[in-house]
């Protein structure tokens, strides 16, 4: 088996102080905690970012400024920045970050529910973010959040609409009005990726570990962060990012899979940037 790539989702854009007072708003914050989870394991750090208030962002400028201060704390991370935003951002808003060509960058692949609301990607939005990713050379990571949205990114990597081989896939299951995060439903999209494919599993909530402990047997890779789930284990608050990725490399060197660096898995990515 390839060696697990660990991403880090540190900050993502619904999660508040409220419910766990380590989820970072201010550069500094976010510089603290991208550290702490590349310190603990982590080759991947996917990027949303907030105004010191907490009030996601898409801005270019403030993607900017924060990926430059994690990449001085973190020098060889691969940096994922979102171009999913938070749910109700336009599509102009989104793509912002695409504009400091980044390694690699979100591309979701389908509208869906996300608890009360309606997380938004048409196939003119998702044709516009392909297009995007193409001119600016950058390797999209497909954001599945149900079954049908692989079929919807394939179809389109047909057309040469997104980016094509080698696609890297995140399975992200478990969102409330999305596909559930069970083993049965991983297993069914693994099962359906082009040969040459590279994916990840990110279970939501109180999935997040069973769902990686699946992964890593399966030989994928393995997303945690608080964007998806604020808990250390059941009641106890995880006190940094990098508890969450600590988790994870436990698991795995029970399993027997040991970790990427940074350097590995941009080979196991194809990532030629
Ligand atoms: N904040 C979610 C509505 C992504 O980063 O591309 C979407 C999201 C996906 O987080
Ligand atoms: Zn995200």
């Amino acid at each position: 088996m390839e060696k697990l790539i660990i991403t880090a989702a540190i900050c993502g854009a619904e999660v508040t102080k409220e419910q766990n007072p380590a989820v970072p708003y201010t550069v500094e914050e976010l510089v603290r905690e991208a550290k702490s989870a590349v310190d603990a394991g982590a080759a991947i750090v996917h990027v949303h970012v907030r105004e010191d208030d907490g009030t996601p962002t898409q801005s270019k400028e403030r993607f900017k400024v924060c990926m430059d201060a994690i990449k001085a704390a973190c020098p060889d991370v691969i940096l994922i920045p979102s171009t999913g935003g938070a749910v109700g951002m336009t599509a102009e808003e989104r793509l912002q970050p695409t504009e400091l060509f980044p390694e690699m960058a979100t591309l979701d692949c389908g509208t869906c529910n996300f608890g009360d609301d309606v997380f938004e990607n048409t196939m003119p939005m998702m044709r516009e973010f392909g297009k995007r990713m193409i001119e600016n050379n950058i390797k999209p990571e497909y954001e599945c959040f149900e079954m049908g949205h692989l079929d919807t990114v394939l179809a389109m990597a047909k057309k040469g609409q997104v980016p094509g081989a080698p696609m890297q896939f995140n399975f992200v299951l478990g969102v409330p009005g999305c596909t559930p995060a069970t083993v049965q439903n991983l297993c069914w999209l693994v099962n359906g990726i082009p040969a040459g494919s590279t994916w990840t599993a990110t279970g939501i909530g109180r999935h997040a570990f069973t769902l990686a402990a699946a992964a890593i047997a399966m030989g994928g890779n393995v997303r945690v962060g608080f964007e998806d789930n604020l808990y250390l284990s059941r009641g106890v608050l995880a006190k940094s990012n990098g508890e969450l990725v600590e988790k994870v490399v436990r698991i795995a060197k029970e399993l027997g899979r040991e970790i990427a660096t940074p350097a590995e898995a941009r080979q196991i990515l194809g990532l030629t940037k």
